[in-house]
């Protein structure tokens, strides 16, 4: 694969390490991907920016993490047609909801896929892009399937383990 795919914007620096759960699944799948901090109230223009690049380059799926009253998912969707995936980051001191309902409650006509809360939210932001890349690629597709059987053999590992020292 060639050229940028996926773009991972966040609202802060404050939001990498929550972020990064998205951009350690792209990397795993080996998908190329870019990851900048553009802010819907202090940098709007630089949003604008990114959503316009995102068309001119042809990437397939924007992901954007913000915390508070986060506008940033929302305002890169009014940019660009290229679909968007919002990852609600729990930064304040509402512990991300005042984030999940800014993100999550579009106006129709401008959708953002809205994952859950956090760090399992970034991560599934990660593998949703991958499933939407797969749509197109039997073999990324046959990857993920793998990516699913580990995480059951996983579960199945530690189940075990869980058994053995509970006996
Ligand atoms: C949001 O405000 C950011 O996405 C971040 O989650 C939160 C706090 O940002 P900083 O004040 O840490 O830069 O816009």
């Amino acid at each position: 694969m060639t050229g940028i795919q996926i773009g991972i914007v966040m609202g802060s620096d404050s939001d990498v390490g929550v972020m990064k759960k998205a951009a350690d699944i792209l990397e795993r799948f080996e998908i190329p991907y870019y990851m900048t901090v553009a802010s819907a109230h202090r940098t709007p223009d630089r949003v604008a920016a990114i959503a316009e690049r995102a068309e001119r380059e042809g990437w397939k799926l924007l992901i954007a993490g913000a915390g508070m009253a986060a506008h940033l998912a929302g305002f890169l969707a009014a940019h660009t047609v290229v679909p968007v995936v919002g990852v609600p980051i729990d930064s304040s001191s509402l512990n991300g909801l005042d984030a999940l309902l800014a993100t999550v409650q579009m106006p129709g006509g401008v959708p953002v896929a809205t994952m859950g809360i956090g760090a399992a939210g970034a991560k599934n932001a990660g593998i949703l892009a991958v499933e939407v890349l797969a749509a197109f690629d039997p073999t990324l597709r046959e990857k993920l399937r793998r990516f699913r059987e580990e995480q059951k053999a996983e579960v199945e590992k530690k189940a075990a383990q869980m058994e053995t020292s509970s006996l």
